[in-house]
């Protein structure tokens, strides 16, 4: 590999050692159904983004985006698929100033060769010929200079999405026939995919919101209850040489390269005005065109479960249509004195720090100095992106705990699949990285996922089928309890 071999100089500052477990479940959405608005607009809402450099790929920066939350597989004759009258975009900020610089365009089209059918796609359908409703893309790419739009370019057409996984019986071998398929070359190096998956994210969700419910038993050691288990997302995944996203065109020489830092985001766009029930069979994609009828950024996501528990209720919408840079002066507040602290306190007496959370601020929107801090005159400028050093190889042994373990290519630098986000945030609202530290080994219990992960493109898990649905069904112990290893 042609990077610097790490260290663990920064993670073993941060992580602090605990003897040992106490039992708390805490657990929250990533970004599901997280505002009241987009909760009623599940195709436009985004749930996770993950930025990290994958193995094999070192010289690539690897963005996987999810939509549409909560699919149950069998939701039949009509399942899952990218809307037509939005815009889906992947998001760069290569100058740390929470504006983009780079963005991925995702537009969709959709098609039903024969109307007078009732299924998208009939028995023993094996490649993209056979579909009776198909899916394709665009993806152009723009570039901007201090938020102005300077260049757009469409790198690709009309490339295939992966239909949703219907059964064995539609599709005998979903996996083999149609992900090849979906996965698509750039003309400038890099490729990607969009098409449904298995949903990513883990988490014990039911005893989060009756009131921070308490299931007795667990605590970061396992033998909590996956309740996205079963369930599918639609998702983009893509791979980009990494000269394509920094800030001076270049590959990034090591961790300490002033261009090695790069924030990701995701976000949805819809017309000002829609018709909401467009004839998709007359080709009409139910935009109402025109100038004055803008589109409009109706969600947004970068670092995991900030929309979710750290802006109020009332907050909510406004920060899916808002831009990062934008993110100190209308949420520092919620960031540096977080609602979460207090309730934890409240419940279970744990002594989280309420006020002045600066180092809250530092690992989820400043970035961590010597780490993914951005370099330059943005340096420590909170924004909402999810901070990936593309200097950091793969780690050897990874750690569901990331850079708080001393897994310095794990969240909060970027965001792997793997990453127990909800372990490792509760962790940091604790107090973890606090000075002086209050290390409080909170957990949801749920710390892997409970489908496995590809070792290639595209990396997320293959997406239960409709026949075979049994939705958060899926979390009887997977896996027996697990060493409290982390911090
Ligand atoms: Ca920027
Ligand atoms: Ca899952
Ligand atoms: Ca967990």
């Amino acid at each position: 590999m042609r990077k610097r071999k790490l260290s663990t100089r920064v993670g073993a500052g941060l992580a602090a050692a605990i003897a040992s477990a106490i039992v708390v479940p805490l657990a929250f959405t990533s970004s599901h159904r997280e505002a009241p608005n987009i909760m009623l607009d599940p195709s436009a809402d985004n749930t996770d983004v993950y930025a990290w450099t994958a193995p094999g790929a070192e010289d690539s920066i690897t963005v996987a985006s999810n939509w549409i939350p909560g699919q149950v597989p069998a939701n039949g004759p009509n399942f899952f698929r990218f809307d037509d009258r939005a815009r889906y975009y992947i998001n760069f900020d290569n100058t740390g100033d929470g504006v983009a610089d780079i963005k991925y365009r995702y537009e969709f089209d959709t098609d039903v060769r024969n109307p007078n059918s009732f299924l998208t796609a009939g028995p023993n359908t094996t490649d993209y010929a056979g579909l009776n409703q198909i899916q394709t893309y665009d993806v152009t790419r723009e570039e901007y200079k201090k938020g102005k739009l300077k260049d757009t370019e469409v790198v690709a057409e009309d490339l295939n999405v992966a239909p949703s996984n219907i059964g064995p019986k539609t599709f005998p071998n979903y996996e083999d026939d149609f992900v090849p398929g979906a996965i698509s070359d750039l003309p400038d190096g890099g490729k990607v995919f969009a098409g449904q998956r298995e949903e990513p994210f883990f988490v014990d969700l039911g005893a989060a919101f009756d009131a921070i419910n308490v299931r007795v038993g667990t605590g970061n050691q396992g033998q909590g209850k996956d309740d996205f288990s079963g369930y599918n997302t639609s998702s983009i995944v893509m791979q980009l040489p990494e000269e394509q996203v920094t800030k001076d065109g270049e590959p990034v020489a090591d961790m300490d390269s002033a261009n090695a830092v790069v924030g990701v985001w995701s976000t949805t766009e819809r017309r000002r005005l829609e018709v909401r029930n467009a004839d998709y069979n007359a080709g009409s994609p139910g935009s109402v065109s025109g100038k004055k009828n803008k589109w409009v950024q109706v969600s947004r996501l970068g670092n995991p479960l900030v929309n979710e528990v750290v802006i109020p209720l009332g907050m909510k919408d406004r920060f899916n249509r808002t831009t990062p840079d934008r993110d100190a002066e209308l949420y520092g507040q919620f960031v540096t004195e977080p609602e979460l602290a207090a309730v934890l306190n409240a419940l279970f007496g744990i002594n989280a720090p309420e006020t002045d959370r600066a180092d809250i601020v530092q690992a989820v929107l400043q970035g961590i100095p010597g780490l993914n801090q951005h370099s330059g005159q943005n340096a420590g400028t909170p924004v909402d992106t999810l901070k990936l050093n593309l200097g950091v190889d793969p780690s050897d042994e990874e750690s569901r705990f990331g850079a708080l373990a001393g897994d310095l290519a794990g969240y909060p630098n970027g965001r792997r699949p793997i990453d127990d986000v909800v372990d490792i945030d509760l962790e940091v609202v604790a107090g973890i990285l606090h000075d002086p530290p209050n290390a409080v080994p909170l957990g949801d219990g749920v710390d892997q996922n409970d489908a496995p992960f590809l070792e290639e493109f595209p990396y997320l898990g293959t997406p239960y089928s409709g026949f075979d649905s049994n939705p958060s069904q899926r979390f009887e112990p997977s896996h027996p309890p697990t060493p409290a290893g982390g911090p």
